[in-house]
Parts: C-alpha cells; sequence; structure tokens
C-alpha cells in the first residue's frame, strides 16, 4: 500500500466515526467523508477511454460563498475528471489541524464542470432582455462589441455610469475571486480606464453591518466558536451552522468538539427547528421572525430589575445604559435603562408579559432565560445574520448584542459580543484590484433603482454616499459570477421591468458558468472556466482557530471555448489599450508566484510554491488558541479604545440620533440612538396580515449554495425544495404534506410543494432561498424562487435587503 492509499484509508477510517457524529444530529448533507465517494462514482458516466486511461490525482477547491472553502482532490484520467475526493492530511480532532473535508456540494462540482446548461461560446441576446434568446458569436466580436458600448457609454454619461453587480460565485479565488466586486479583475480593469460607482453593504450582512457598527464600531468582530470549550452556555439567535457552515473547516463541529468539553448548554432561538438544532441542543425557542429586539427588551427588563447585569462592565465599558454614562446631548431619560423600565420617551415597561405578546414566547420561559443568562459565567451568545436580514435588522442586530453588554460577556474567554462568530484567518495576499477614482456609492441593494431613476436618489433618503445626489443612471452593468440580476434580488417581477427596457440600461455582460436566470438577462454572454479549469489559490473561510489556503491546480483544460477571468479581462484592457497598467507584464500563473512571494513574507511558514503544489493544502493554528474578540479593549479601555467616537461600546449612540434627525424616513420607519424594538415594514403585526395572514422567512439552504449548485439534480433530489408550513397552518387551508401549494402576495406567486411541520413556528412559513427563477407564461415561478415575493424595500438604516421580512398567504393548487 502506497502512502496515497493508506493515507485515503486514515481519512476514510476517520471521516466514518465522524459521520455517526454528524448523521447522530442531523444534517443529511453535512461533511461526510468517503461516502461520497460512491456517490461522485455512481451517476456520473464515465467515457470508456477516460476509464482505462492512467489516473492522477489533483488538488482543486470549491469556492463558491458558503463561508466555508473546501479541497477537492480531482481524480483525472484521459483529461476528464472522473470523481471527487476531498482532504485527506490531518485528523477530525479540532484542537490540530483538522481535515477540511468538503460536504455533499463540492463532492458535486464534476456535475457542475459537465453540466449540459454549460456556456460554452460567447453569446450575443437576438431576443428581448430576458427571454433566453441568443446567438454564438466569436470572442473577437464579442469583446470587440463589448469595447464599443463601453466607449459610447463613456463619452455620453461617464464613469459614473458603470456598476459592478454583485456576484459571490467564486468569491474563494484569488484570480477568480468575484466579491467583493471592487476586489476583482474587472474591477481592476474599470480602475485603470476611470472607474466606476461603487457600492457598499452586502446582501449577507448589510443591517448588522450598519447597525453594529454604531455599538462597536467597525465590523463587529466575534469570539471563534473554538472558545465555546470556555463556556457554560451557548445562546444562538437565528444562527444556522449545520446548514451554513457545512464545511469540515467549518463551525458546526466546534459546537460538539467544544461542547463534550464544557458541557454547556445550548439554546436556539429561530422561527425553525434548524438543522444546528437537530438534537444538539438542550432548547429551542420559537420566536416570529423580526421580533427579537422585542425579546431582548424584555430579557433585559428581567436582568435589571433581578440585577443580573454587570454594573461595573457596564459603568467603565459603556455609554447610555443610565444617566451616568449618558452623553450630554441626549435628552433626560434618554438611556437604556429608562426606556427598559417605562421611564423614556414611550412610558411603556417592556415587562416579560409586553414582550410575550410580541415574540409569541411565553412569561414564564423570557424570565427563565433572562435568567440563565444572568448567572451563566460567561454565557456565548452570538447571533447569525438572519435576524437582521429583516426590515428592522439594524435596530434587532444591535439589540441582540445588548445581552452579552449587560452581563459583561464581552471581551473575555467563553463569552463573546453578541455578533456572529469570529476567527483567524492567514495574511495571504488576493489579486490588487487598484484605486477606483471615483469616489460615488451606492447601498448594493438599490442598484435597481439607481437605473430606473439615478439621478433622483439622494444622499439624505437613499444613501447615495460621497454626493448629494446621483448625476447619472447606471447604463452599463458588468456581472460577474453573480446571480443578483434576478434570482438572488429581491421583487423578480420588478427587476424584470426594469431589465427589459433596454433603453434604461443599455448593456449588461454577464460572465458565467452556467446559462443561469440571470444570464439570461445578457447583452453579451462571456462562458467562464470553472475552478477546475485554472489555477488559483483559495481562501477565506469561517474556520475558527485554523487559517489555511488551497493549492488549486488546473484539472482539466477548459472545455469548449471558455476562457480565464484574467484572459479575457487581460484581453479587454488591450482593447482599451490599458494593458500594461493592467497585467504589469505578468502571466496569469506569474501573478500567483508573485502573489505567493509576497504571502510568503507575511506568513515565512508557507513551503515553496512547488512545495505548496505538492500538498494542496497549507494550514496554520491561530497562535493565541481560540480567538477573543475585543479581548486588548477589555484589559485595557483607555489604550485600546473602541473605533466609535467614544472610544466605548455605544449603547446610546449621538450619531444615530444625529442621523435620525436628518434623514428623509418614511412613517414606519426607525432609526433610534437606543437599540429599541420596532416592528418595521411587513413585519409580524403589520396591519397588512389582514390581507396576508403568514410570514414568510427565508433560508440558506443545504442544498445549494445560495442557486450555485441549484442544477445538480442528486442534490435536490437529497433536498428537496418545499415550503415549511406548521400543522395548524396547512389545516386551516387544507393542505396536507407534500402537497403542491401556490405562495403568494401582491409581488407574485411561485409554486413549490408544502412540508407540514411542527419545526416551524404557528403563522410563519420559511422557503430556502437560492432555487432557479423558473417563471410560467403568466410569470408564475414553478419552481419556489423565492425573490419573487421579496420586497425591493429598503432597509432604513443601511438601506440593506429585508429578505426574511415578507407577508404572504398561501393556498393548495388544485388538481
Ligand atoms: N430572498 C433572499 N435572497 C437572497 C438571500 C436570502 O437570504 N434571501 N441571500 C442573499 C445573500 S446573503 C447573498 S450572499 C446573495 C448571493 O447571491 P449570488 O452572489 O448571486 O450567489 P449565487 O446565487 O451563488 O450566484 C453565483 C453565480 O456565480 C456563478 N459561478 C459559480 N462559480 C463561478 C465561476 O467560477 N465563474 C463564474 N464566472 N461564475 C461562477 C454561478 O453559476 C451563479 O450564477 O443572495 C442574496 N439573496
Ligand atoms: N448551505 C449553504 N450555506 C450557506 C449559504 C447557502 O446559500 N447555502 N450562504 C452563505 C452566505 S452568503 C451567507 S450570508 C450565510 C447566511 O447565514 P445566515 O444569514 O445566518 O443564514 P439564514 O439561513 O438566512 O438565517 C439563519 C437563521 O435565522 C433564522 N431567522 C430568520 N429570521 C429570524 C428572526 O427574525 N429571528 C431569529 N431569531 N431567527 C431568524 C432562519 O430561520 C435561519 O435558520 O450563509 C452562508 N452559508
Ligand atoms: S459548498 Fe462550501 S462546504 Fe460545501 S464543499 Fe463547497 S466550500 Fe465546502
Ligand atoms: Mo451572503
Amino acid at each position: 500500500m502506497n502512502n496515497e492509499q493508506s493515507a485515503n484509508l486514515l481519512s476514510r477510517r476517520m471521516s466514518r466515526r465522524t459521520l455517526v457524529k454528524t448523521s447522530a444530529v442531523g444534517g443529511a448533507l453535512a461533511a461526510a467523508g468517503s461516502l461520497a465517494l460512491p456517490f461522485s462514482r455512481i451517476a456520473c458516466a464515465l467515457t470508456p477511454a477516460a476509464a482505462e486511461a492512467p489516473e492522477k490525482v489533483v488538488w482543486s477547491a470549491c469556492t463558491v460563498n458558503c463561508g466555508s472553502r473546501c479541497p477537492l482532490r480531482m481524480h483525472v484520467s484521459g483529461g476528464e475528471i472522473r470523481y471527487v475526493e476531498t482532504d485527506n492530511t490531518g485528523d477530525d480532532l479540532y484542537g490540530g489541524l483538522h481535515q477540511v473535508r468538503a460536504c455533499l456540494r463540492g463532492r458535486s462540482m464534476r456535475r457542475r464542470v459537465y453540466h449540459p446548461d454549460r456556456l460554452k461560446y460567447p453569446m450575443k441576446r437576438v431576443g428581448k432582455r430576458g427571454e433566453g434568446k441568443f446567438e454564438r458569436i466569436s470572442w473577437d466580436e464579442a469583446l470587440n462589441s463589448i469595447v464599443s458600448s463601453m466607449r459610447s457609454i463613456k463619452a455620453r454619461y461617464g464613469n459614473e455610469a458603470f456598476y459592478l453587480n454583485y456576484g459571490t460565485g467564486t468569491l474563494g479565488g484569488t484570480m477568480t475571486r468575484s466579491w467583493p466586486p471592487g476586489e476583482t479583475l474587472i474591477a481592476r480593469l474599470m480602475n485603470c480606464w476611470g472607474g466606476y460607482l461603487n457600492h457598499y453593504g452586502d446582501y449577507s450582512t448589510a443591517q448588522i453591518a450598519a447597525g453594529l457598527n454604531y455599538t462597536y464600531g467597525g465590523w463587529a468582530d466575534g469570539n471563534s466558536p473554538s472558545d465555546i470549550e470556555n463556556t457554560r452556555l451557548v445562546v444562538l439567535f437565528g444562527n444556522n451552522p449545520g446548514e451554513t457552515r457545512m464545511s469540515g473547516g467549518g463551525v458546526t463541529y466546534f459546537l460538539e468538539q467544544a461542547r463534550e468539553k464544557s458541557n454547556a448548554r445550548l439554546i436556539v432561538i429561530d422561527p425553525r427547528y434548524t438543522d444546528t438544532a437537530g438534537g444538539r441542543e438542550d432548547e429551542w425557542i420559537p420566536i416570529r421572525p423580526g421580533t427579537d429586539a422585542a425579546l431582548v427588551a424584555g430579557l433585559a427588563w428581567v436582568l435589571i430589575t433581578e440585577d443580573l447585569i454587570d454594573r461595573a462592565f457596564l459603568d467603565r465599558y459603556c455609554v447610555g445604559f443610565d444617566e451616568k454614562t449618558l452623553p450630554a446631548s441626549a435628552p433626560k431619560n434618554g438611556d437604556y435603562q429608562s426606556w427598559i423600565l417605562g421611564q423614556g420617551e414611550d412610558g411603556i415597561a417592556k415587562t416579560p408579559a409586553w414582550a410575550a405578546a410580541i415574540t409569541g414566547i411565553p412569561v414564564e420561559r423570557i424570565i427563565k432565560l433572562a435568567r440563565e443568562i444572568g448567572q451563566a459565567k460567561p454565557a456565548w451568545i452570538a447571533q447569525g445574520w438572519g435576524p437582521q436580514r429583516h426590515a428592522n435588522g439594524e435596530l434587532t442586530s444591535r439589540a441582540i448584542a445588548m445581552l452579552p453588554i449587560l452581563t459583561g460577556n464581552v471581551g473575555i474567554p467563553g463569552g463573546n459580543s453578541g455578533a456572529r462568530e469570529g476567527g483567524w484567518e492567514l495574511d495571504f495576499v488576493r489579486m490588487p484590484a487598484l484605486e477606483n477614482p471615483v469616489q460615488t456609492s451606492i447601498s448594493m441593494f438599490t442598484w435597481t433603482d439607481a437605473v430606473a431613476r439615478g439621478p433622483e436618489m439622494t444622499a439624505l433618503r437613499d444613501g447615495v454616499r460621497g454626493k448629494e445626489k446621483l448625476d447619472v443612471p447606471i447604463k452599463f452593468i458588468w456581472n460577474y459570477a453573480g446571480n443578483c440580476l434576478i434570482n438572488q434580488h429581491s421583487q423578480i417581477n420588478r427587476t424584470h421591468e426594469i431589465l427589459q427596457d433596454d433603453s434604461q440600461c443599455e448593456t449588461i455582460v454577464v460572465i458565467d458558468n452556467h446559462m443561469t436566470a440571470s444570464a439570461k438577462y445578457a447583452d453579451i454572454l462571456l462562458p467562464d472556466c470553472t475552478a477546475s479549469e485554472q489555477m488559483d489559490f483559495c481562501l477565506d473561510a469561517s474556520s475558527g482557530n485554523m487559517g489555511y489556503v488551497i493549492f488549486a491546480e488546473q484539472a482539466i483544460k477548459p472545455r469548449f471555448e471558455c476562457r480565464t477571468i484574467y484572459d479575457m479581462t487581460s484581453d479587454l484592457a488591450k482593447r482599451l489599450q490599458v494593458d500594461e497598467a493592467f497585467t504589469e507584464g505578468r502571466t496569469h500563473e506569474g501573478w500567483l508566484r508573485h502573489l505567493y512571494a509576497q504571502s510568503q513574507k507575511n506568513i515565512p511558514e508557507l513551503p515553496s510554491f512547488e512545495q505548496f503544489r505538492q500538498q494542496g493544502i497549507f494550514k496554520q493554528r491561530d497562535p493565541d488558541g481560540h480567538h477573543i474578540a475585543y479581548r486588548d479593549f477589555r484589559n485595557d479601555p483607555e489604550g485600546n479604545p473602541l473605533t466609535t467616537p467614544s472610544g466605548k461600546i455605544e449603547i446610546y449612540s449621538a450619531q444615530l440620533a444625529d442621523i435620525a434627525a436628518s434623514w428623509q424616513l418614511e412613517p414606519d420607519e426607525t432609526i433610534h440612538p437606543l437599540p429599541v424594538y420596532h416592528a418595521g415594514f411587513e413585519g409580524a403585526h403589520d396591519p397588512l396580515r389582514k390581507k396576508f395572514p403568514l410570514q414568510l422567512t427565508g433560508f440558506h439552504y443545504k442544498a445549494r449554495t445560495h442557486s450555485t449548485y441549484g442544477n445538480v439534480e442528486v442534490l435536490k433530489e437529497a433536498c428537496r425544495q418545499e415550503v415549511w408550513i406548521n400543522p395548524l397552518d396547512a389545516r386551516a387551508r387544507n393542505i396536507a404534506n407534500g402537497e403542491r401549494v401556490k405562495v403568494f402576495n401582491d409581488r407574485g406567486a411561485l409554486i413549490v410543494a408544502a412540508r407540514v411541520t411542527p419545526r416551524i413556528i404557528p403563522g410563519v412559513i420559511a422557503l430556502g432561498e437560492g432555487a432557479w427563477y423558473t417563471p410560467d407564461a403568466n410569470g408564475v415561478d414553478q419552481n419556489g424562487s423565492i425573490n419573487v415575493l421579496t420586497s425591493q424595500r429598503p432597509s432604513p438604516l443601511a438601506k440593506g435587503n429585508p429578505s426574511h421580512s415578507n407577508l404572504v398567504d398561501v393556498s393548495k393548487v388544485e388538481g
């Protein structure tokens, strides 16, 4: 038995151990060791020649946006990928350099590479936008046509009419990196040619990034999940790593192994009984979507009145808990404690009974939870990004952070900040995108408005930054490795109307691997290589206390006429006469070697380029053991102040008070200096519930990474697209499990199978986001694609996507 065979066997043995564990706690697609081997082999028939040719194993990677990042070991013969395995280095213990095991999505990469809907040649649109009618053209014609429309639009509107749409399809790459759009090769090209309209925020974290920026200053950090081994209690608000961090490099396994050490209780607060709960939780507390801030207020009332708060921490590290630390500019009784106790502006005491009526959680349970949180020393409280992807998400994210703040859990081992779990990353150098000469920026969520009514958009109403108002609408869209042109952006029917009119946005270039819903809206469609068809370094994973980089070798030659992103952008640069600045005289591999040499300076332990190529993955442990967010601030708040204006944790934010006074808001929109509860639009108690009585919340689904892998049949069969509905709501509508239902509101309708289950709170339904938009002749989606139902209305502060705030109804599809 050679080394590789024995390593394989070892990895399979270990994997099987892990498999038993993970399957015992649910999660059909959890990282599953060798189980994926037969899975990969069975359904993909090989050409006979390929099967007989000698085999080589090539390290590659899955670079999609799932928050993990996995090595794939491609078994290649006869120029074809035969089957796919994953990391076989390290072990399954998370105290060392553990295995980074791909989930079944990554292991089905072969099915994406060889999928019949691969884009094969450059194409130009011949029908109406969105109709999906294209004609094959040459690369020369495609690139010339792009360059001529770039020149024409620049001459008429200037560089601010160019927009790089959000796209995360291959954010894990270095050369191929697609997110953030300002760090891509498209950005580098545009920066060499005068720049483009920027955007801020992202679909993932718009509201929490904006909200907690005022609490902690900048991006709010969290303790690494490995630090759970130091805690007594884990409380997760809308955080589902069992589905959203599925790799062995990810978070779920820390929940397992770290809790084995600390024996900490786990409480999951979510409208759904998630895979993260899935048997490993001590308690699931179902909550009405969008009401977490009310729960927190009720908990705070108990913590304050039962003296379970850490007053010394609040006095020393925070602003605005009570009048002692309230800024001079604040109104009398404008402090947090006064608001909770009913001595603030609204005069309402935020008692457990008040919170119970809003959240649907019983009074006794709220009191018990408050005592548990107040008495567990320390407590590890974190939120996922589900609670903030709402119309009131900025307030919600700040409110949840109040629990660790009130109890003094910030900056200590076994505690946390109330943000999502953090981690440690290697300082590896990525492809530089250069500076954008244009400063103007819009929220990423408002790009359809910038197409339809750009010059009407202002700073104070629409969140335009860098200018009082936009001068020109978006006229040219680059859409690289993204499906946000239609599928992943809210309110598909509205987006469709705007994009169909090609007198508004004149040119759309889509660069993708597959004929996606967004690709159908292209004017020019460029076929990209997959990660398997080129060399790259892949990184950027939420992996706790271990950082790693993958050497992704080119496994197979580019299929059909596909070209790499560096190749096509270099060619465009030449045609635009900016190639010297763009390429700096380097080839694709030349850049990778250059970036590697730079990275070696930051990470001296990195092996030689050739050695790395052989070993495929480089891992390093966090030298500090566990990542403890805000530890330095906690140890010395004067010496290491936060980047908030006061340098402290701002419970009361004077900056937000100013914004609330100066921005133009609708009557049902609230920006507040305190983390108060405000319902926002389309929430649990909106009068619109008379017409659309069910709250619809989306979630990130294990069947796909957003829409990517959504065309892989075996994955669709393993995890079906279904809408979760409580038996009470189903019975009222005469719906049985598995029956087809229509989900609808004023914005659109979709058809999907019903999953009747008590795993969802009554009054709420849930649907995995990312299914491929497939409308019938009447525009009714036939595939459960949630964004026909979501709203384009942005949240008040971040101007972000309230994707999980939707009111709908459901009816049975007869016949
Ligand atoms: N209703 C609702 N909508 C949501 C969300 C939600 O929770 N609910 N979530 C939002 C969030 S958090 C996000 S991050 C966005 C994600 O939205 P997107 O960033 O659009 O993510 P994907 O749907 O995965 O689309 C990625 C695209 O990249 C392509 N791709 C994959 N690999 C490659 C490659 O190597 N090269 C090229 N050129 N293309 C490639 C895929 O085929 C796919 O078309 O969706 C948002 N939309
Ligand atoms: N398999 C898979 N993994 C992924 C992705 C994917 O598409 N597929 N996408 C990746 C990306 S880009 C991102 S941004 C992350 C997203 O990570 P998250 O945003 O954390 O994921 P979601 O599933 O949207 O939300 C997490 C949980 O919040 C719950 N929730 C919704 N509304 C509320 C609420 O008001 N209160 C509470 N308490 N809970 C609520 C949902 O039911 C869900 O279980 O996931 C990443 N991981
Ligand atoms: S989808 Fe995510 S967890 Fe699955 S293999 Fe790819 S990177 Fe890993
Ligand atoms: Mo995301």
